[in-house]
């Protein structure tokens, strides 16, 4: 057994009896309160879900196991010269809360590299689909194509027990994680290379040998290892992770429940902004020639995107209420690697721009750029100039955050999710209740102005 899977095995049997002890003990508890807005408004803040994995603070932003991305990126080993730390060191740091060792990190690093071969009819199913097919419906399907591999499924119908159904699903995420970089760099390769793909480099770790498939040279290593980590995991309640995590929770198998998520990744409110900030960007430069806006003229920009009833995308978000730290992150390196960009310069314009006119527009919540803002640009920097291509990218970072949590569901036996619905006729109900027993009009305070 691997020291990542021993100790993993390890944390799961300390943790089990927490788990059991609550729901055996504690299980009347309330922990929350459902309003109408929250039942018709996407279950906004509503705390439903339990992981350990990551934890969203609205003003802090994300920490995984506890620490906050700074201190993931200070702490976890990194490649010899590298200034990013090793993805497959952060997958270790999330499946069992450790910062891992540079052997431990190593050992990581060579279980990916002997699951990385695919099998050929996933090279084939990719070189089935309609050029000009979008990049993440190629992703979910060539991974939903690998589910015969599944040896949770196989074990499943031969019969195993609860106890273990983490054991295979801890295989599959390795198997599939490490063969991610190779899936999105063959899409890469056959809808913008002409098909001429770069073979992997066993010697390499997953950030370096992403960068080498893709043929893009330093610093790319480090932005895809900054890249696949800053994207790893945002809590449960997000579209992708929570469609995981309910998939999943039917028993369906790592493939499944990955190429699930992928599809919820893919839409425009959700991870496929990072694409939205690129196209939007390259509207403005059209407009201005290539040159750099007065702050003035990129006032009007950001006023005449509202005004046409668009979002700006790369800001707002559902939880936060800060600038996101990847956001920031990202910003560094850009301003160790690439300050003179041009696209950079909007983006940085922007960021003192936007946060004011979403205020005094008074509708989004949290006016402050988020992780997509600035993520785009930066592939864009490197030469990855298909932007539809970056949600792929988000999609492997998120991955690893993913399975973590799903190998965690089946350890502590989380249940099928099944909440429950009801009419609107139920809701007029409840609410003419509520108005007959409140003083005035009845109406409730918090409710949205039109
Ligand atoms: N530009 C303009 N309006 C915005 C806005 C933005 N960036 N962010 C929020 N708003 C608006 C909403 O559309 C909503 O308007 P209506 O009341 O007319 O429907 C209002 O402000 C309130 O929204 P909110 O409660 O602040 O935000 P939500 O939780 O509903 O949505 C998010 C969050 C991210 C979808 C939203 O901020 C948005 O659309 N941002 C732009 C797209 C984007 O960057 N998405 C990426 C998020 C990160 C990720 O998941 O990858």
């Amino acid at each position: 057994m691997s020291v990542l899977k021993e100790r993993l095995h390890q944390k799961i049997e300390e943790w089990r009896p927490r788990t059991q002890k609550l729901v055996k003990d504690y299980c009347d508890v309330v922990i929350d309160q459902v309003t109408i807005a929250q039942a018709i408004g996407g279950m906004r803040g509503l705390k439903s879900l339990v992981t350990d994995i990551s934890y969203l603070d609205p003003q802090e932003g994300i920490r995984y196991r506890g620490y906050t991305l700074p201190e993931v990126f200070e702490k976890l080993p990194k490649p010899e010269g590298a200034e990013m730390p090793y993805v497959e060191g952060l997958f270790f740091l999330l499946l069992t809360g450790d910062i891992p060792t540079a052997s431990e990190v190593e050992e990581v690093v060579d279980e990916f590299r002997k699951r990385r071969i695919l099998p050929r009819y996933v090279y084939e199913v990719i070189d089935a689909f309609p050029s000009f097919s979008p990049p993440m419906a190629i992703f979910s399907a060539a991974i939903l194509t690998m589910q015969r591999e599944s040896f949770f499924a196989k074990k499943y119908q031969g019969g195993i027990s609860k106890m273990d159904y983490w054991d295979t699903t801890f295989e599959d995420s390795l198997n599939l994680l490490a063969k991610l970089p190779e899936v999105a760099s063959y899409i890469y390769a056959k809808l913008y290379r002409g098909g001429q793909r770069i073979q992997s480099n066993p010697n390499l770790d997953m950030g370096a040998n992403f960068a080498h498939m893709m043929g893009i040279p330093k610093p790319y290593d480090d932005v895809s290892r900054l890249n696949f980590i800053i994207h790893a995991d945002h809590e449960s309640g997000n579209v992708s992770a929570h469609t995981g995590h309910l998939v999943a929770s039917s028993l369906s198998d790592i493939y499944l429940s990955i190429s699930a998520m992928l599809n919820g990744l893919a839409g425009p409110l959700h991870g496929l902004a990072n694409q939205e900030v690129l196209r939007w960007l390259q509207d403005l430069v059209e407009k201005m020639d290539g040159e750099i806006p007065t702050e003035d003229e990129m006032k009007q920009f950001v006023w005449d995107t509202l005004n046409s009833g668009q979002v700006i995308p790369g800001f707002g978000h559902a939880v936060l209420r800060k600038t996101d730290p990847r956001y920031t992150l990202q910003r560094e390196f850009c301003l160790t690697h690439m300050k003179d960009d041009l696209l950079f310069k909007y983006t940085d314009m922007l960021y003192k721009v936007v946060p004011p006119i979403l205020q005094e527009q008074g509708k989004a919540k949290n006016p402050w750029p988020n992780v997509d803002a600035q993520s785009g640009i930066i592939h864009w920097h490197y030469g990855i100039k298909e932007y539809e291509f970056y949600t792929v990218l988000f999609g492997i970072g998120r991955s690893l955050g993913i399975t973590a949590n799903i190998i965690w569901d089946r350890a502590l036996g989380y249940p099928l999710e099944r909440p429950k619905s009801i009419t609107t006729d139920m809701l007029e109900k409840m609410a003419m209740k509520a108005a007959q027993a409140a003083p005035d009009n009845g109406k409730s305070k918090n409710c949205k102005e039109d």
